[in-house]
């Protein structure tokens, strides 16, 4: 059996709103929005990745929480979730991504809803939209 690598992305919700990161590649997502993060090394845990990763792709640090309950099979080796996560230092900055942009609510469910969301991440809509009715 094949290790199982992990993508981590982070679900940063501050204000009511939720941090997005439109994605340049490769093609068939680019122009589609995400929770920022990516692959965790080997031996990695998946709060260090994506600590490591949310200061590579957006310039801060941040605080890990709790995971979100649905967890997306990328492939049969490649299971990516999402953490929770807060930022203790500096403002996030489109490092890698095409653009960042803050929603709400409302518009995180038209973002889904016109098909504008990477689709892996769709399944964490209706939690986010829990998320952000809280906090
Ligand atoms: N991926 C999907 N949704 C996400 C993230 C962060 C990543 N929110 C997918 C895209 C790639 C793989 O995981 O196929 C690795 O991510 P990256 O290193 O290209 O960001
Ligand atoms: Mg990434």
């Amino acid at each position: 059996m094949t290790a199982r690598r992990v993508v981590v992305a982070g679900a940063i919700v501050a204000d009511r709103r939720l941090l997005l990161a439109q994605r340049g590649y490769p093609a068939e997502v680019d122009g589609l929005w995400e929770l920022p993060g990516g692959k965790a090394e080997l031996g990695e845990s998946p709060e260090s990745a994506l600590r490591r990763e949310l200061r590579e792709e957006l310039g801060v640090e941040v605080r890990v929480g709790t995971a979100l309950r649905e967890s997306v099979a990328l492939r049969h080796d490649l299971v990516l979730v999402a953490l929770r996560a807060y930022i203790e230092d500096g403002s996030p900055r489109a490092v890698e991504h095409r653009a960042l942009r803050w929603v709400d609510a409302d518009e995180l469910r038209s973002l889904h809803a016109e098909g504008s969301l990477v689709p892996a991440d769709t399944a964490w809509v209706p939690e986010l939209l829990v998320d952000l009715a809280r906090r």
